[in-house]
């Protein structure tokens, strides 16, 4: 039996059936999955920055950040490990206007993003505009808990979701589509959980 559901935003409409990527698992809990110790990120430190290559486009303290027009976005998630978590509620600045407020009318093709762990993952820079993605600091309504990822992280749930940085500090743009922890380490360059693009070679 198909049940048709209703979305806000992007997404487009979906029946139950087609909604689940092939392999994964739904899961109503929200797992948290880090590859070493959750930073401890004061707000008094916590520093959000742009840069091309090695250089430094625009930074924003957490007060500062927080002046940027605000966002919400409820989408499903999708590990790699194959759970998937539908309905995340999440809130915080869209790529697309921290871009406008640095007066950045086109970005290179591809981004790293850095947390605060020294985890970084690499997303093509037209998946984090257009609507696509965001970094979050509220996630259903309160601050993002230290193990997901708060003061702020990526939230880019068309992607596996290692992609959706936690602890993000930096957005780096470059010239060329450089591998971050986890791509250096086998997963895939993409990472499209509908085409099941889990590792290098898929
Ligand atoms: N900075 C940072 N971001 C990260 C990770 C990490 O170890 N460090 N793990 C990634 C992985 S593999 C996944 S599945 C998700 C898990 O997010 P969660 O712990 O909120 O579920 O965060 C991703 N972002
Ligand atoms: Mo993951």
């Amino acid at each position: 039996m198909a049940v048709t559901r209703g979305f806000t935003g992007k997404q487009r409409e979906q029946t139950e059936a087609d909604r689940l990527p092939p392999g994964q698992a739904l899961t109503s809990d929200f797992p948290v999955l880090s590859a070493g110790p959750t930073p401890q990120v004061k707000l008094e430190n916590w520093m959000f920055t742009l840069k091309h290559g090695p250089q430094i486009i625009a930074r924003w303290t957490w007060s500062e950040f927080n002046q940027l027009p605000q966002s919400k976005m409820t989408r499903d998630i999708h590990c790699v490990t194959t759970w998937s978590k539908y309905n995340t509620a999440w809130q915080g600045v869209m790529v697309d206007d921290i871009l406008a407020a640095a007066g950045i009318d086109e970005a290179t093709a591809f981004t790293l993003a850095h947390g605060y762990d020294d985890y970084s993952t690499n997303v093509p820079t037209a998946d984090l505009t257009g609507g696509k993605a965001m970094v979050a600091t509220l996630y259903e309504g309160k601050p993002i808990t230290p193990d997901h990822g708060g003061p702020a992280r990526l939230v880019v749930p068309h992607l596996y979701f290692w992609k959706s940085a936690k602890w993000i500090h930096t957005l780096q743009f470059t010239d060329r589509d450089t591998a971050g922890f986890w791509e250096e380490r086998g997963y895939h360059m993409y990472g499209d959980p509908w085409r099941e693009q889990r590792y290098s070679g898929d």
